[in-house]
């Protein structure tokens, strides 16, 4: 049932990892390849075709028998809470649970030292991996809180209702980065107003049989909110109380900070109970929607700080401009760092692996990237908060 890690057999050489169209992330595209025509706001991303799934764990587990229903209304529930008193995060202001936990959880994250990157030695040590993953250096942190679960359908749908534009300049910046908060520029890529929304994000519909948001209430709500844009992640993060997590952030929160984890959890073995990936979810080798399960559905896979699907589920959109020198450059000894400066490449990191995408890319340290007006039906987000709210 195991995965080991002969999965990982991937090569170093090119670039390392870019985007491929309309939801799927593979690698070794070449330096340069063209974007894929997802620059245009509103336009969904082309269909895209789910990844070839990896060899079936060797065990069978009858499909639900992990506890993660086949459908996917997951741990669906509310804590009703008074009206007027609330001052938490506004998407959970109706109190949605995630697996019997506020879905607005948001675990301390104690700040530290580490070693971003993969290492040569140590735990996270690979002999192959993507070019851009080292040298391994230096990172120190301070202390953030990190969302205990991907942003959900039901948040987004909260944000959506309440939507009346833009954020304000400055919005959702990282503490110690002012710069960091959301750009006048950046308007264009989100609607004037909440009318409309939907029309100008197509419905949130890449085109692909994975669509997680729907235009009512129903039974997607705990499923990870995909189909979505940088913007719409920084957009939401900043309503939320909260901002996008650094790249450095999101790494030293899945690798477990100072002990330097392959994979969120504490251990080398990979299974299907750890995480979502290769559309393994439901027990049966064939890649379809019940493969992308509610958040939280896999605790074993859970992170040093609580975090879940940090490895699976959907891929996560960081803040940091993508640069493939960013550890030999200015990166390289990392102080609360963030990559703020607009390539020409024009890319935007996302972290983690995903459903239905292969075990290799959910290691901690492994960096995928794309343009920030791409919408993927693997790709979504989590937010950062400040320690004192
Ligand atoms: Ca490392
Ligand atoms: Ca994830």
């Amino acid at each position: 049932m195991k995965h080991t890690l002969h999965l990982l057999s991937i090569t170093a050489a090119g670039a390392g990892l870019l985007f491929a169209c309309g939801g799927d992330v593979a690698p070794a595209a070449p330096t340069g390849a063209p974007p894929c025509g997802v620059g245009e706001p509103g336009s969904p991303a082309p269909a895209s075709t789910p990844t070839t799934p990896g060899e079936p764990p060797t065990a069978s587990i009858p499909p639900g028998g992990d506890g993660v229903s086949t459908g996917q209304s997951g741990a669906l529930g509310f804590d009703p809470r008074p009206k007027g008193i609330f001052t938490g995060p506004p998407s959970c202001a109706d109190g949605p649970l995630c697996q019997g936990v506020d879905c607005c959880d948001s675990p301390v994250v104690p700040g530290g030292a580490f070693a971003m990157g993969r290492g040569l030695t140590g735990p996270d040590a690979l002999a192959a991996g993507y070019a851009n993953e080292v040298p391994e250096h230096p990172a120190s942190l301070s202390s953030f809180r990190l969302d205990t679960f991907e942003v959900t359908v039901g948040r987004f749908r909260q944000f959506v209702r309440a939507y009346t534009g833009p954020p304000e300049a400055g919005a959702g910046a990282h503490p110690k980065w002012k710069a960091s908060g959301w750009s006048d520029k950046w308007n264009v890529e989100m609607p004037k107003d909440g009318t409309q929304f939907l029309e100008f994000a197509g419905d949130f519909d890449c085109g692909t049989d994975f669509k997680s948001w729907t235009k009512e209430v129903g039974p997607n709500e705990n499923l990870p909110m995909t189909c979505v844009t940088w913007y719409d992640a920084f957009a939401f993060c900043a309503w939320d109380g909260g901002r996008l997590p650094t790249e450095a952030e999101w790494e030293y929160a899945a690798a477990g900070g100072s002990e330097n984890r392959m994979f969120p959890w504490d251990g080398v073995s990979l299974t299907r109970e750890h995480a979502s990936y290769e559309c393994l979810s439901d027990g049966d080798p064939a890649c379809d929607v019940a493969d992308m399960p509610p958040v939280g559905s896999k605790p074993a896979g859970n992170g040093r700080w609580g975090q879940r699907d940090m490895a699976g589920g959907a891929f996560e959109w960081t803040m940091d401009w993508f640069d493939e020198a960013w550890y030999v450059g200015e990166g390289r000894d990392c102080k609360d760092c963030i990559n703020l400066k607009r390539p020409d490449s024009d890319l935007k990191v996302f972290r983690g692996g995903d459903f239905k995408d292969s075990a290799e890319l959910l290691r901690a340290a492994v960096r995928l990237y794309s343009p920030p007006t791409f919408r993927a039906d693997n790709v979504g987000f989590r937010c950062a908060r400040p320690v004192r709210r």
